[in-house]
């Protein structure tokens, strides 16, 4: 494990240099700060002379359309590539970098580290049982953003660097400390000043941030004003809760899938509620649900019973259909299969034994 910023310098430029070719990736359902730090360590790359590729699989339809827009810019520049090129591309001589992931949960190549020589990892997330045997690892939970990170090894090795890596990596750390609120210290301003000076505009940042924002209000709208709750057992201690929430003014609005899990997620963390389920279209004809529940609901039989998927606790699924309320009917209908029987805590007496 690499114990400080020279020291992720030193051996990132080192594994640089004695690769073929690099390539980085960060994770799926990508956002400016693992975008960001990508297209900055593409730049030290091709100026240490390397070939650099940034690796991105995802659906592009599925990609915030600001971000994408962000993509759609440098894709030449920087060699934003899908991971059928990498395959093409990768040796063993190689070099991988993880950027602002650790883990093979959200990782587009996790089924290809073979291909390359060496990997690289560079986070700021914690790590857990999926987490890559990387050849070099630098993790610090104390540092802001994937993109401050960079931005410190670029200041540290004295590596110039131009007006639009400065504003990308502003905006990286502008997106993780949801502008500069929340994980940072006074290194963080430092690095952030910094950029600013040599001269990061603060646009891009604004502009992502509004994206965040407008994602934000799109799930509470479905949690405040979508939501209706049914109650399914009959029991008056403790009913089982249960609550649906879709856009029902706008029924057709386009949502990314994502923001049906955060309303999911935020409606089972209401207390009394027991199951959950959040649902809308992702593109026409196209509706997602997401569904959550506490330990008195399997959401999994639910989803299963639908055509979906899932455990008992965090299920969902993908369904074909111009009628959103009438799907909603029939999973209102579905949820009793789902409802656990309240348990025996009292065990009952054995019976009387005759005596012969
Ligand atoms: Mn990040």
């Amino acid at each position: 494990m690499i114990e400080n910023i020279k020291e992720l310098r030193e051996t990132l430029i080192e594994a640089i240099q004695n690769s073929s070719n690099v390539f980085i990736v960060g994770h799926e359902g990508p956002d400016i700060d693992s975008i960001g730090s990508a297209i900055a360590l593409s730049y030290l790359a091709s100026y240490l002379g390397k070939e650099a590729y940034i690796i991105v699989d995802d659906d592009e339809l599925k990609i915030e359309p600001r971000l994408k827009t962000v993509i759609d810019k440098y894709k030449e520049k920087y060699h934003i590539i899908k991971k059928k090129e990498f395959l093409e591309k990768a040796n063993k001589k190689s070099l991988l970098i993880l950027s602002d992931i650790n883990n093979t949960d959200r990782l587009s190549v996790a089924d290809s580290l073979g291909k390359v020589g060496s990997i690289f990892t560079i986070d700021h997330h914690g790590e857990n049982e999926l987490t890559v045997p990387a050849n070099h690892i630098f993790i610090s939970l104390n540092v802001s953003s994937a993109c401050e990170i960079i931005t410190r090894v670029l200041m540290n090795g004295k590596i110039p660097y131009d007006k639009e890596i400065a504003s990308l990596l502003y905006a990286g750390i502008a997106l993780d400390t949801k502008n500069f609120d929340l994980n940072t210290n006074g290194k963080t301003h430092d690095t952030a000043e910094k950029l600013l000076f040599n001269g990061a505009n603060k646009e891009l940042a604004e502009e992502l941030l509004k994206e965040e924002y407008d994602s934000y209000c799109r799930v509470k709208g479905l949690v405040i004003s979508g939501a209706v709750f049914k109650k399914y057992t009959e029991s008056v201690s403790a009913p089982t809760n249960v609550a649906f929430a879709l856009n029902r003014e706008r029924p057709k609005q386009i949502y990314y899938k994502e923001e049906f899990a955060k309303a999911a997620n935020d409606l089972i963390n209401l207390s009394g509620v027991n199951a959950a389920f959040a649902m809308g279209y992702v593109e026409p004809g196209i509706v997602h649900i997401s569904a959550r529940s506490g330990k008195r609901v399997d959401v999994g039989i639910i989803m299963e019973k639908m055509g979906g998927g899932g455990n008992s606790q965090l299920a969902g699924g993908k369904f074909q259909t111009e009628d959103i309320l009438g799907l909603e009917n029939e999973l209102m209908g579905k949820v009793k299969y789902g409802i656990r029987e309240e348990e025996e805590t009292i065990e009952s007496p054995p019976p009387m034994q005759k005596r012969p």
